[in-house]
């Protein structure tokens, strides 16, 4: 239970098994890389120790398949695996897998996972827990609804608007909002079909739709001798299609009474479990600041550095601690102590701004914020290849503030040095949102990006006249004294020489 890690194997890839592996290093804990076909040159390769080839691209013939992870522990003598978020951080067949290898899992117990991955039974744990979860029903049995009829009499007891999720879910798959009775058996169908098709587990409950919710989540942490202690919240309503894209700690809407409460919730339900790690419990917030308890994940999520910046903490450390079987290194006094200023993180996507499809392809150049307080969590380099075949994610810019005005302030600073080139990424929709009214005064739910979707995103004919302006600028020599900011995400700067002269400017991991 408590031995040093010496070696650390990280089952992931990208800006997360970089950001793992600094902690590692930190630490004097030597690190392993897997890697698939396409990501032979990836910077997490790069910085690792070693690092053992696991197969082709497709993440089911590589990143997902638990026997190779485990041999290539096996292979290099890992006594541990950390892994990341998505791929197999959440799979409790995984944690099994590493037990029953004598490889330290760094996380939650497969008991624990089981628990809150099934979101009944969540729901039923957590709230015997006295965590408030929404007004809902599992169904009659507890796991779902065999009948129409019975689905029929559970929504006209809680009340429409309803939701309609799957069990085996999260993240919004498999959801339905139904507004009244006469679309609820179609909904239901659809769910049920849906829920199958996606999870094998055709099982849906219903709860009461929250109307313009906010997304708050509370970060947890628990260690093997039974402590828990929560990190405050992050605000995440920021979100396109179940997609985040901003997040913030301080929430605008979260007083510390509140705070306290819910940290209080999310502690009961780690109990309840019998957490041990990083943890997130998610909450949704009523325009009242009635919050309920929706669903836990059980993994360091991508969002944490914004928590490290208000706590001045690193979160991975903790869970080495933990793994490592030493007790929590703060009390719930002491943090609450240390937190301080505000923090706002924009995952940078390499995604077409138009038609939201990811735009996967070469960085031919990059230019990345940098200056107090701004850190940049990046698994790509320029000359590499944003691949096809994973998440798009470029980036998490993440910044600091005293305050949140100032923390906006220097995000804006922030998001006008950054400076891609060679594929289409959304740093145009970040700087026109820390310029956008709503949002400046903390004023947003998770309808947000929606309703605002004419004012963040710039159209395509803007774009092109943009690009006309630069191509002409370019042509006559002015470009480089242009200063009035444009929204095409040069800023006015004159397109970037070749990458050779530029080094100054480009962080390269090695
Ligand atoms: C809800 C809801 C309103 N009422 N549940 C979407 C993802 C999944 N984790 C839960 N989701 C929601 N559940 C009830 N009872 C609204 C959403 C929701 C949402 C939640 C968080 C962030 C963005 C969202 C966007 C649309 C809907």
């Amino acid at each position: 239970m408590s031995s040093p890690i010496r070696r650390v194997l990280v089952a992931n890839r990208g800006e997360i098994a970089v950001r793992v592996m600094r902690t590692c290093r930190e630490r004097g804990i030597e690190t392993v890389a897997v890697y698939s076909d396409v990501d032979r040159l990836a910077p997490h390769v790069q910085m690792a120790d070693h690092a053992v080839h696991i197969g082709p691209a497709p993440a089911a013939q590589s990143y997902l398949v638990i026997e190779k992870i485990i041999a290539a522990c096996k292979q290099t003598g890992a006594d541990a695996v950390h892994p990341g978020y998505g791929f197999l951080s959440e799979n409790e067949d995984f944690a099994d897998a590493c037990t029953a290898a004598g490889i330290t899992f760094i996380g939650p117990s497969a008991d624990a996972m089981r628990k809150m991955g099934s979101k009944t039974e969540a729901r039923k744990t957590v709230s015997a827990a006295g965590t408030p979860v929404v007004p809902g029903d599992n169904g009659p049995e507890g796991n779902g609804f065999p009948t129409t009829e019975a689905a029929l009499a559970s929504a006209k007891r809680i009340g429409y608007p309803v939701m309609l999720k799957a069990a085996a879910g999260g993240g919004g798959k498999g959801m339905r909002l139904v507004h009244k009775e006469a679309d609820l058996p179609a909904a239901l169908e659809g769910a049920q079909r849906e829920a199958t098709a996606a999870f094998g587990d055709g099982t849906v409950y219903l709860e009461k739709a929250i109307e313009r919710p906010r997304h708050i989540e509370i970060q947890i942490f628990g260690d093997t001798q039974g402590n828990i202690v929560h990190l405050g919240e992050r605000d995440c309503s920021i979100q396109r299609r179940h997609q985040k894209v901003i997040e913030e700690s301080p929430s605008p809407v979260v007083s510390a009474e509140t705070r306290a409460k819910m940290g209080a919730a999310a502690i009961a339900a780690g109990r309840a479990v019998k957490y041990v790690g990083a943890g997130t419990c998610e909450f949704l917030m009523g325009a009242d600041g009635s919050f309920y308890f929706l669903e836990m994940n059980t993994r360091l999520q991508v969002e944490h550095p914004v928590t490290e910046m208000i706590y001045q903490l690193d979160l991975v450390s903790w869970q080495l601690d933990v793994a490592e079987g030493k007790p929590l290194p703060m009390t719930q006094q002491e943090l609450d102590a240390r937190r301080r200023g505000a923090a706002v993180e924009c995952r940078v996507y390499a995604e077409d701004p138009v038609k939201f499809l990811p735009s996967p392809g070469k960085i031919t150049h990059l230019r990345i914020p940098d200056g107090p307080y701004v850190r940049n969590d990046c698994g790509c380099y320029e000359g590499s290849e944003i691949p096809v075949h994973y998440d798009p994610m470029i980036s998490k810019l993440v910044v600091w503030g005293e305050d949140r005005p100032r923390a906006i302030a220097r995000m804006r600073r922030a998001l006008d040095e950054y400076q891609v080139r060679g594929i289409e990424t959304n740093l145009a929709f970040h700087r026109r949102c820390f310029r956008q009214a709503a949002f400046v005064a903390g004023d947003y739910d998770t309808g947000f990006i929606g309703r605002n979707a004419a004012e963040l995103h710039p159209r395509a004919d803007e774009r092109e006249l943009t690009a006309a302006i630069i191509a002409a600028a370019l042509e006559s020599g002015t470009a480089s004294h242009a200063a009035k900011p444009v929204a095409n995400g040069t800023n006015g700067h004159a397109p970037l020489p070749p990458s050779s002269e530029i080094s100054g400017w480009r962080r390269s991991l090695r």
